[in-house]
């Protein structure tokens, strides 16, 4: 039995996720328009402690001024009546069809001026409910055809909207910071910024790039092949993890955007782990929102949404017991040692060394047994057999 999750677990979803009526290119909806009050309700019930939205998920496209006063407001009592908080708000530059090219990199000149403006729309209302992170996924920003696209003009467009964005945050004093969800293709051809290494490559090019991190996404990269808790390791490490999605994805294929843990589980572990127990000393490297964005399978009715929801949160409490009860384990620590992980965090030069005392010290080289230690193992087969018996529940 895993512990029924709680706000202080700090379980977040995206209302287009619960919300998601199942169309898809090939079929229909097969479930009823989900109301934003009724997901706040249930969410709060099921334990979780935020929910997030598209500016379009809460207020219909379009709509007067005062019709979305109207819809902020009902949101707003729901907030209040429950203690469900937004730690995160996000622009919806992709569904409508004058976003066809993109937003912010549009061929159309316009249309990028619109996109900007839609955001900024949309940053003050962040800012309103106390969001502390705005998300950019720019999931139409790309191409099908290379020649269509001067990637290296997008890419300075894209640029001169977030530096806008971050002046405008900065100028209004807002307590809010950007945060980008990098995919490498679908619903475009080829999106721009498609992994966690492009997006940081382009954060470090920005004017206020201390207000700018990532959002990623477990399947975002593993569509691309590339391993999620190593990418967020990363994100880690360079200052930059600033919120997260999880979900499920099997392979390289399109977005399953599946339950987190119903993808691929061992390296949902080995991230649990991380965000657990990867700071100093075994600390959480990782305090932010436990944020969801998965699609509740087309399969399912309303009561299965529900059900799924809830698998989300009971995968990462699960994942969580099982990666304390690995590094609570007297074997594993001795397996740790034996595969000198430790060994790693240990500069590979004494205090105040250089490479003149490196070139000097002949146990380094001259005399330095090559064959004796290239002849041990590292042991590190038997390590991950510890911890798969552990999330397993063997041990
Ligand atoms: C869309 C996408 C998600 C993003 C959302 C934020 S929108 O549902 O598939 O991965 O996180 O814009
Ligand atoms: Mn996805
Ligand atoms: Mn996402």
């Amino acid at each position: 039995m895993a512990p029924r999750p709680t706000p202080a677990d700090k379980f977040s979803f995206g209302l287009w996720t619960v919300g998601w009526t199942a169309r898809d290119p090939f079929g229909e909806a097969t479930r009823e328009e989900l109301d934003a009050v009724e997901a706040v309700h249930r969410l709060a019930e099921l334990g979780a402690y935020g929910i997030t939205f598209h500016d379009d998920d809460l207020i219909p496209f379009g709509v007067d001024a005062a019709t979305r006063d109207q819809h902020i407001a009902r949101f707003r009592k729901a907030l209040d009546e429950t203690g469900l908080v937004v730690p995160m708000v996000t622009t919806n530059l992709f569904t409508h069809p004058v976003f066809k090219d993109g937003g912010f990199t549009s061929n159309d000149r316009d249309i990028r001026r619109y996109a900007l403006r839609k955001v900024l729309r949309n940053v003050d209302l962040a800012a309103e409910l106390g969001a502390k992170t705005f998300v950019m996924w720019g999931g139409r920003e790309g191409s099908e055809y290379d020649v269509a696209k001067d990637v290296q003009a997008a890419l300075e467009r894209y640029r001169e909207g977030v530096n806008l964005l971050t002046q405008y945050v900065v100028d209004r004093g807002y307590d809010l910071r950007f945060a980008i969800e990098p995919k490498p293709n679908e619903p475009r051809g080829d999106i721009l910024l498609p992994t966690v290494g492009h997006a940081l490559a382009f954060i470090s090019t920005l004017e206020h790039s201390e207000l700018v991190g990532l959002n990623p996404e477990v399947g975002h990269e593993q569509m691309a092949g590339l391993n999620y808790a190593h990418g967020i390791a990363q994100a880690l490490w360079q200052g930059k993890l600033f919120h997260l999605d999880l979900n499920g994805q099997r392979g390289i294929k399109y977005d399953q955007d599946l339950v987190f843990g119903h993808g691929d589980l061992i390296n949902a572990f080995a991230l649990v782990d991380l965000l657990e127990h990867g700071g100093p000393e075994g600390a959480p490297a990782y305090t932010g929102p436990r944020h969801f964005d998965y699609k509740p399978s087309r399969t399912e009715d309303i009561a299965g949404v529900w059900a799924s929801a809830e698998a989300n949160m009971r995968m990462y409490l699960l994942l969580k017991e099982r990666a304390a009860a690995f590094r609570a384990d007297p074997e594993v620590a001795e397996a740790l040692a034996a595969s000198k992980v430790a060994e790693l965090a240990q500069p590979t030069l004494n205090p105040g060394e250089t490479y003149t005392e490196l070139l000097a010290d002949t146990s380094a080289f001259e005399t330095f047994d090559v064959d004796a230690t290239a002849a041990k193992g590292f042991g590190f087969v038997r390590l991950n057999q510890l911890a798969v018996e552990h999330l397993l529940g063997a041990r």
